[in-house]
Formats: structure tokens, sequence, C-alpha cells
């Protein structure tokens, strides 16, 4: 690998877009490299991933420009289908993944944060759909994602403009859940995935797919899907042990982790 690295602590994950000299931007190679980084973690024992970029300014300032700018029409969409094929990837992962935006987040940048989980950011943070101005649209879900996050008509006004918000307008539309200062933005991701990592693996994993699918369908087919979920986590160790903790009142147990059931 030549633009990722990527970290094992405990059962968290840790991938880092590491090209600093190009402020992170998605060229064909670092998508190849992040598809075949998140194929290559071992989901037995990895309960969360972190993402993140490498450097103090920018997580990711967008898909690359220049390998973009002598696209024909067919390279073209064949360069968004990648973007897209590992985006989704991202999204239907099957744990929680964090982005950590330490910096940049624009265009496909702005677009793989919103295909994590969960986004948090430093206080140095920017976020921007510039895609008009370059004479295109948003071509990695930003436009799909961004309405469902903050809703249709500031991520209407966010794309049409092409302005870029700080991170404390994105902390106030919703589009991150917290800020925090540089130095603590990666502990704090850390520390945020080592919390989901403690909780029940398959439960966590079973609400990710409820609410991803649930959101998909109206609410009658949604309600199926997290009873099927629900109903799945039944009979796994995770279950009898939490439930039997509660019910013994063993507070010691209870917080203990319970070691990954394959079904
Ligand atoms: N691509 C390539 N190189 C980039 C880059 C990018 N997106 N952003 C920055 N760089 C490079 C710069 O060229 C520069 O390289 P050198 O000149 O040093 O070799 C280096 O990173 C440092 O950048 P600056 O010197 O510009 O640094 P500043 O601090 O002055 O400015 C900046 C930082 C982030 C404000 C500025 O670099 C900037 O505006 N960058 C471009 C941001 C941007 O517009 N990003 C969105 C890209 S468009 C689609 C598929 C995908 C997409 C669209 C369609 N379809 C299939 C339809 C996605 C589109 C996008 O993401």
């Amino acid at each position: 690998m030549e633009f990722i690295t990527y970290e094992q602590d405990g059962f968290v994950g840790i991938v880092t877009i590491n090209r600093p000299k190009a402020l992170n931007a998605l060229n064909s190679q670092v998508l190849e490299e992040i598809e075949a980084t998140f194929d290559a973690i071992d989901l037995e024992n990895t309960r969360a991933v972190v993402l993140t970029g490498a450097g103090e300014k920018s997580f990711v300032a967008g898909a690359d420009i220049g390998e973009m700018s002598t696209l024909t029409k067919a390279e073209g969409e064949a360069f968004g289908k990648k973007g897209n094929d590992v985006f989704r990837k991202i999204e239907t992962f099957p744990i929680p993944v964090i982005a950590a935006i330490n910096g940049f987040a624009l265009g496909g940048g702005c677009e793989i944060s919103m295909s994590c989980d969960i986004r948090i950011c430093s206080d140095n943070a920017v976020f921007g759909q510039p895609e008009v101005g370059l004479g295109i649209t948003p071509g990695f879900g930003g436009t799909q994602r961004l309405a469902r996050l903050v809703g249709a008509g500031m991520a209407k006004q966010m794309i049409y403009s092409a302005r870029n918000i700080k991170a404390d307008e994105a902390y106030r539309i919703g589009l991150v859940n917290a800020v925090y200062t540089q130095e603590e933005l990666l502990p704090q991701a850390k520390k945020l995935a080592a919390t989901i990592a403690a909780n029940a693996p398959i439960a966590v994993r079973n609400c990710k797919k409820a609410i991803n699918d649930g959101l998909e369908v109206d609410m009658d087919a949604a309600i199926v899907i997290e009873e099927k979920l629900f109903g799945d986590c039944f009979e796994t160790e995770d279950q009898k042990a939490g439930m039997g903790n509660f019910l013994e009142k063993d507070k010691e147990k209870k917080l203990k982790v319970v070691p990954f059931q394959n079904k």
C-alpha cells in the first residue's frame, strides 16, 4: 500500500488515507487501496473502524482534480462507479465506521465521510461540495447522502452555492456529531470506537443493518426488518450473557466484553 496505512488497536481498526502532498485527494489508486484495506479487515477480531486523513490540514480534499481533468465521458462514469462502489462498501460494512475528519472534507472528502456511520471533526475542519464550480455534479453520492443527513433544503444550498462551511456550522446542521481540538480528535474517535467495541458485537452489527436497511423502505417494511434482526440476536452467547448478568445483578460481569460468537 502506498497511500493507506492500517493499524489495529485491540478491537478497533484505524484506516488512514496518507497522501498529504495532495491533501489526501482521492485518485484511482487511493480508491483501490481503500477498498483493499476494508476487504482485508479481520471481522472476527475487529468491531469498529476509524477512518481519518494523514497530516494536520486535510481529511480528504476531494477527488483528484488532476486525474479527473482529462477523463472522457466513459472514463468519468467508470471513475464515478469506482468511488461509489468503495463508498457503498464502507456504508454497508458490517461494523460501524467512524470518520475522524481532521481538516478539509471537500467534494469526495465530504462524500466519503458521509458514507461512514458517524462523523466527528476537528475545529479546523471545512466541509463543502464544490463540484458545480468545477463544472460537474457531486459524483460520489453527495446529492443523495447530504440531503438525507441534513435535509434537502440545506443540502441544496450547500451544493448549488458550492460554499464551504466550517466545523461549527457542520455541527449546527447535524453533519457532524461533535467537534474537538485537533489534538483531541483521534483519541476521541478511538475512545468512541472502543465504547462501541465493548458492546455485544452481533447486536451492534444488527443495529447498523436495521438502521441502514430500514431507512431505504417504508415504516411497515422497516419494522419487519427490525423484528428479524432483533430475533436474530436471541440464542447468541452475547444475549444469554448480557441478560443473565443483569438478572444475576452481576454488575462486574455486565461490564465485561462478551467474546464475539459466530452464529
Ligand atoms: N485534487 C488534486 N490535488 C489536490 C486537490 C484535489 N482535489 N486538492 C489539493 N490538491 C493539491 C494541490 O494541487 C497542491 O499540490 P501541489 O501544487 O503542492 O503539487 C496541494 O494539494 C496543496 O494544495 P494547495 O496548495 O491548494 O493548498 P491550500 O491550502 O492553498 O488550499 C484547498 C487548500 C483544499 C482549499 C485547495 O487545495 C482546494 O481548493 N482544493 C480543491 C478542493 C476541491 O475542489 N475539491 C473537490 C474536488 S471535486 C464524479 C465523481 C467524483 C466527483 C465528481 C464527479 N463523477 C463520476 C461524475 C468528485 C468530485 C470532487 O471531489
